[in-house]
């Protein structure tokens, strides 16, 4: 109901919608609409009421919750359920929890803030409330196991045109998950997978994006960086992560249809990487070299100095 009210109050450029025509329109009485009005104006919506004009959305807060997201999706939306909390330790292990349970494609876990936000082999990730966008989303692909990091790499490339989209910004991805301004990162993704050998239950999509940051504690404060640093203005969260899952959702239904290949000319188009002398720190061995590519796969290619093709499968890449 309140996400039809707020479709239904952003209509005709935010100009007055009458009560009656509310009231029409959701099937309920005006006194019913007048509530849910109240109740958007306690979650911080400012909403105008005028007599014989009616009701009139004059701003709105900067919020993760269901129904802003679910106002603001198209109707075909690869989103079939959103999870919100204001705190979580970890969206992925709320994730995990729900797709273990049978959770569908497409089941959308955020927090406004992690307890114990996690990176790639058991590292920290910084989730301080309501700055930034913590999320998992839970897929369920038919796809050889291999495959499930091609997903970090398209996930990659919808973060980067969302950004682009909503903000006009235009971040890099660093192999295989990060995203940079500058070198900074303001962005990771953190791909799992609940699997057997020859079969993927489900994979679990995580993504932690800095949004409002003014500053970072030590030591991040030397490596990261958030939208809000880059724009110069504060950022809505909510239209930042509805740009992303609508790039996510075309790229996704692609990469199902037609494979990896159409996938990986989108991500050379914002790869840092390419072409540079880089360090990539395995947990087996540390090589060096130049990246040449990625192959059909998504997997790194690494000319070392003897001329030697090197396939990286995952690591942690320095410049
Ligand atoms: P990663 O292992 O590539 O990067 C982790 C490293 O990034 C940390 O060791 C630290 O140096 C640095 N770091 C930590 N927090 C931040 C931050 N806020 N901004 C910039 N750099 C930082 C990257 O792992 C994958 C991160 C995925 C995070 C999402 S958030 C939603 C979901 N839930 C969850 O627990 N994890 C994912």
């Amino acid at each position: 109901m309140k996400s039809m009210l707020l479709q239904l109050l952003r209509t005709d450029e935010n100009e007055f919608v009458s009560g009656e025509r509310l009231s029409e329109k959701l099937g309920c009485s005006r006194t019913a609409v007048w509530k849910h009005i109240d109740a958007l104006r306690k979650e911080g919506y400012e909403v105008e009421a005028a007599t014989k004009k009616g009701y009139r959305l004059a701003g709105e807060p900067d919020a993760l919750t269901k129904h802003q997201l679910q106002s603001r999706l198209p109707e075909q939306t690869i989103v079939q359920a959103i999870h919100h909390f204001p705190s979580l330790h970890s969206t992925q292990e709320t994730a995990h929890q729900l797709a273990s349970n049978g959770a569908g494609e497409g089941t959308l876990v955020l927090a406004d803030e992690q307890t114990k936000g996690k990176g790639r082999l058991g590292r920290e990730w910084h989730s301080p409330p309501k700055t930034g966008i913590w999320m998992s989303m839970i897929l369920r692909p038919d796809i050889e196991v291999k495959r499930a990091p091609q997903l970090t790499l398209l996930t990659a490339i919808a973060v980067v045109r969302g950004i682009k989209k909503s903000l006009n910004l235009d971040p890099e991805i660093k192999w295989p998950n990060d995203i940079l301004f500058n070198g900074k990162k303001a962005a990771g993704i953190l791909t799992e997978m609940q699997a057997e050998p020859d079969h993927i239950h489900a994979i679990i999509v995580g993504i932690g994006l800095n949004v409002n940051q003014d500053a970072f504690p030590m030591p991040l404060d030397e490596i990261a960086t958030s939208l809000k640093i880059e724009k110069g203005t504060i950022v809505n969260r909510a239209d930042v992560l509805t740009a992303i899952i609508n790039e996510w959702q075309w790229l996704y239904e692609l990469f199902l249809q037609e494979g990896f290949a159409v996938i990986k000319p989108l991500w050379e188009a914002h790869a840092l990487t390419m072409g540079k002398r880089i360090v990539a720190r395995t947990p087996k061995e540390t090589v060096e070299g130049i990246a040449t590519g990625i192959d059909e796969a998504g997997v790194l290619l690494l000319r070392q100095d003897d001329g030697t093709l090197k396939q990286i499968y995952s690591a942690d890449i320095e410049l």
